[in-house]
């Protein structure tokens, strides 16, 4: 077994869910905590139940998945329910992921969720809330979500941070996660605004017409936007790397890049939890052939030309 260490947490196996992978339910939350997971996320709660969008809402094409989702969940009431009952069946620490649409039901659920979460993931880069944009791309709001959150919850919190293409709108999030105080950053989430149309049916597949992409095709972006994090925080923060990761020699860039533990959606998806502990042999196996002791002394180790 691998371990990793993130932040306070020494975790017995490096991986997580990224939220959203089969993680809506106290059933398949147990799943997860029996697996070779070292730690658990909560699909995104929000303050009402939701039923999601009606579909077709998510395909997975070879190691790519689209989805349009639309954040189904059970409501911020019933996943507290939830993580508290998961908390006395397993040790292992569980990030709960939570969106408020406005300030008032962020300070809600972070004050409800607080009480059973050992971290709190905000999830300001759902890209499945059409007519909506992205938090995470305005840094005004993005900075009075945080501050709610933070005025709410004694305990840390993580950013789940949209795909960033440029450097300077993610050099902007940084200082404003500086200022706040955020804890953990996990990156990446889907890429949004992406369609999938089978030529041949000449349809487009989602409905609502768009959606995120997430699998093998993010590895370039999440690799680039960890790395970024790592050197605007100089390894100060600790980065769940997050997007396309297939195989353990995809973790070891990630952490190489700066990331010090790991999530898999499509993989999870594909694959059923079983992954993350073939992933975690694999990682394993590339850290011995690297010559690293351990996960911890390969974090930001890739070389520059
Ligand atoms: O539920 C979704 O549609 C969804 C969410 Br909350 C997210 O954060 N990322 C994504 O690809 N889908």
């Amino acid at each position: 077994m691998l371990k990793a260490k993130l932040g306070e947490y020494e975790l017995d196996g490096v991986f997580t869910n990224g939220s959203g992978a089969n993680d809506d339910s106290l059933d398949k939350l147990l799943q997860i905590a029996d697996s070779r997971a070292g730690f658990i996320t909560t699909k995104t709660t929000t303050f009402l139940p939701r039923p999601g969008n009606p579909g077709p809402r998510f395909y997975i094409l070879g190691n790519n998945a689209i989805n349009a989702m639309g954040l189904p969940n059970p409501g911020y009431k019933e996943m507290a329910r939830i993580v508290s009952e998961l908390k006395t069946r397993t040790k292992k620490p569980v990030f709960v992921s939570m969106s408020g649409f406005n300030l008032e039901e962020s300070g809600e659920l972070a004050k409800t969720l607080s009480p059973a979460a050992d971290v709190l993931e905000v999830n300001l880069s759902c890209p499945n809330l059409m007519g909506k944009s992205q938090i995470i791309y305005n840094p005004e709001q993005t900075e009075a979500v945080l501050k709610e959150i933070k005025k709410n919850t004694n305990k840390k919190i993580a950013v789940k941070a949209a795909p960033f293409l440029d450097p300077g709108m993610q050099n902007e999030f940084c200082e404003i996660a500086k200022k706040v105080g955020v804890d953990f950053i996990v990156a990446i989430n889907t890429v949004g605004n992406c369609m999938y149309i089978d030529a041949d049916r000449e349809k487009i597949m989602l409905k609502p017409k768009w959606g995120g992409l997430g699998g093998e095709a993010l590895k370039m972006i999440g690799w680039g936007n960890v790395r970024r994090y790592y050197e605007f925080f100089k390894g100060s923060v600790p980065i769940i790397g997050c997007g396309g990761i297939v195989s353990g020699k995809d973790a070891f860039a990630y952490a190489l890049a700066g990331a010090n533990a790991f999530a898999s959606a499509t993989t999870l998806y594909k694959e059923g939890v079983g992954c993350f502990g073939r992933m975690e042999d694999e990682l394993e196996a590339e850290l011995k052939k690297h010559n690293y002791a351990s996960l911890a002394d390969a974090v930001g180790k890739a070389k520059e030309f």
